[in-house]
């Protein structure tokens, strides 16, 4: 099994595209795990997909992309579905990042972080996992920091994803610099 193949077709599947797949996201982004593996086994390639399968999936990656719980399945983050997924709002740490390609810097400093695509800014816990954000599209991406614990005193939401990723609404430029 290519655990990899199956994290990105389950993202794509409950990020991107759950029509495609006959599957009705809840409003936490959940769905039962026995409708999607009746979907999947459609697919020639993922005929043999367990349960299990997706335990060992989430256990083998190096991101925190899926959860299950109580026989449903979510991803954490990276929504573009055009129902709003409802997340858990929290405190951030003091300092979030965000790792950006070098073309975008100047519309980011003029007009803050938005969606563009997504239903939420995503920023990092840490610079190590800004900077690979940032590598997807760029060499040398641009790191920006974030004053997160001053967005937050001021009445900006910030929302949990996983460990490492943090969400948003929208981050004023005013909390943001090149770091
Ligand atoms: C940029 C992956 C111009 C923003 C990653 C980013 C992440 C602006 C791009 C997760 C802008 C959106 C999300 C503005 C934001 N002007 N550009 N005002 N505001 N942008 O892919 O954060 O591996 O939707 O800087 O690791 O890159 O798939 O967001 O470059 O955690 O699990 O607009 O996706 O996770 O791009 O990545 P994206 P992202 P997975």
């Amino acid at each position: 099994m290519d655990y990899q193949k199956l994290s990105k077709e389950l993202s794509y599947a409950l990020r991107h595209a759950p029509h495609e797949y006959e599957l009705e996201l809840d409003e936490q982004g959940w769905v039962p795990i026995k409708q999607l593996l009746l979907s999947l086994h459609e697919q020639r390639k993922w005929q043999a997909v367990t349960e299990e399968d997706l335990h060992t999936m989430i256990a083998l990656s190096e991101k925190k992309r899926h959860e299950v719980n109580q026989g449903k399945i979510r991803a954490l983050y990276g929504h573009s579905v055009p129902q709003k997924i409802h997340k858990e709002e929290k405190e951030p740490p003091a300092y979030l990042f965000h790792g950006t390609p070098q073309r975008f810097l100047d519309s980011i400093l003029a007009s803050g972080l938005v969606p563009k695509g997504r239903q939420y800014v995503h920023l990092s816990e840490d610079v190590q996992t800004a900077q690979q954000v940032g590598k997807r599209r760029d060499d040398h991406p641009v790191l920006l920091r974030i004053d997160a614990r001053q967005a937050w005193q001021d009445g900006v939401k910030f929302y949990h994803g996983n460990e490492l990723v943090w969400l948003a609404d929208h981050v004023q430029k005013q909390y943001i610099s090149v770091y």
